[in-house]
């Protein structure tokens, strides 16, 4: 792999691979230290200065390796601020920051406007329900006595989060949890909610009366356009309009989706909470059957068999999402996902589209790189990302392939040694891309080092 720089001199690459790994662990560190903000991470300091919820159950498990205080104090500050329906909402915003630091802030959103919002302010969104499984190995690497009571005070908000999911966001009535916003997937921008978004109406010209935050930080051409702001600022208007209240969402949401990576998150929570269940002095078997009963759902309703690989349901035609993206592997994660499933993702993901390998001369893309839409510097559209290689790497490794989920964490590391803790990077390059200093790089990494399988 080639890569170029942006962010100053390569961060690990200085002598063998004992000395490297060293530096590149204190380069982690460092950067974890300096988005800590008093009781949680910031993913960063300039584009994301707030709590977002996906980015500190990863963030969590970083910090579980250096600081397991702060892994918790991570998961209990987001849950803090968890609604009283279960949700777990997708940004807790800092109060003491000033006005306009990020868009759409807590003025737009209005969370106090919800029956059950908490005293902070927050989004009405949610993201991936990965944080049980984060807790799990948090706890797993640092079994101490606080450990446990603090997942312990957890677990029955993780269970809360999982019932809000079951019930309110099973929109298609069919066993999965519907997004209801292309923010809820935590893949914004993905190719696969093209045609979903197509759909809601819109004007670009209500862009105006807002300032985007975004492209004063990064550059504009790797961002959403303000057509996709647009659709984004109406989707939340039309959920904040009914108080972000979910009975409803069938006949007026204009987006609802179920996402094959949201769901597989969903079934490995389940997992988790069937491991955490006993500490707790709680039945995992109900935990069992639910896992049981969403990977079912998954397979009947988000695989296609003509492709190989998972796509998203687009509930308002009640049809798959074309697009082949990276969300289609995100099942892998399951354990308990059929052998003929699997063996067609890896399939999928060793293609020319992925380029998986046990060697990869490229990293994982975020899209189909043969795909006429594939972009390399538009975020979620083509570029590759921690977090995503993360989940898959974990996949590979719970179904036996530690050969490709060596190559993985080969790319992985090789990917921040270049370029340093970017947001995510070039696929074909490995430049770095987005906002420097990235919390989840940073915690992934220290992650994917400590589990090295040569040590
Ligand atoms: C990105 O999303 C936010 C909106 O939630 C944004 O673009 O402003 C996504 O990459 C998302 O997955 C991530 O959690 C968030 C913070 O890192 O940034």
């Amino acid at each position: 792999m080639s890569t170029g720089t942006t962010d100053g001199p390569p961060a690990g690459t200085t002598q063998g691979g004992a000395r490297d790994a060293a530096a590149l662990r204190r380069l982690a560190v460092a950067t974890l230290e300096a988005n800590w903000e008093h009781d949680h991470t910031v993913p960063s300091r300039t584009l994301y200065p707030h709590q977002w919820s996906w980015d500190s159950a990863f963030i969590a498990v970083g910090w579980s390796h250096v600081r397991p205080d702060r892994a918790w104090r991570e998961l209990a500050s987001l849950f803090r601020a968890q609604w009283v329906d279960g949700r777990v909402p997708h940004i807790v915003f800092n109060p003491a920051l000033r006005v306009g630091s990020y868009f759409p802030g807590p003025e737009f959103w209005d969370s106090a406007l919800a029956e059950g919002a908490p005293a902070a302010a927050t989004s009405g969104l949610i993201q991936p329900p990965v944080h049980a499984p984060a807790a799990w190995l948090a706890y797993r690497r640092f079994p101490s006595a606080a450990g446990r009571a603090a997942l312990c005070r957890l677990y029955p908000r993780l269970v809360a989060q999982q019932r809000y999911l079951a019930t309110c966001r099973d929109v298609g009535g069919g066993g999965l949890a519907c997004v209801v916003h292309p923010w809820e997937s935590g893949l914004d921008n993905s190719p696969a909610w093209d045609a979903p978004m197509a759909a809601v109406p819109a004007d670009v010209a209500v862009m105006r009366a807002y300032r985007r935050h975004d492209t004063a930080h990064a550059d504009a051409a790797h961002r959403p356009t303000d057509l996709d702001y647009a659709r984004y600022v109406a989707i939340v208007a039309s959920y904040r309009e009914r108080r972000y209240r979910d009975e409803d969402l069938a006949t007026r949401h204009p987006f609802l989706v179920e996402c094959p990576l949201f769901n597989a998150a969903m079934g490995a929570a389940e997992h988790a909470l069937a491991r955490i269940a006993p500490l707790a002095g709680a039945d995992p078997g109900p935990h069992r059957e639910r896992a049981a009963r969403v990977t079912e759902a998954l397979v009947r309703r988000l695989y296609d068999p003509t492709t190989g690989t998972f796509h998203p349901r687009d509930l308002r035609t009640d049809r798959l999402v074309p697009a082949r993206t990276v969300l289609g592997l995100a099942p892998l994660i399951l354990p308990d996902l059929p052998v003929r499933q699997v063996s067609a993702l890896v399939t999928e993901a060793c293609s020319a589209r992925f380029g998986l390998a046990a060697r990869m001369d490229r990293p994982l893309p975020s899209h189909d790189r043969t795909a006429p839409d594939f972009e390399p510097l538009r975020y979620w559209r083509g570029p590759s990302w921690m977090n995503i290689n993360w989940l898959v790497r974990r996949g590979l490794l719970r179904h036996g392939r530690p050969d490709l989920a060596a190559g993985l964490r080969d790319s992985m590391i090789e990917l921040v040694a270049r370029s340093g803790c970017h947001e995510y990077f070039h696929p074909d390059t490995g430049a770095g891309l987005g906002s420097p200093a990235f919390g989840w790089t940073a915690a992934l990494l220290l992650d994917v080092l400590a589990d090295d399988p040569a040590g």
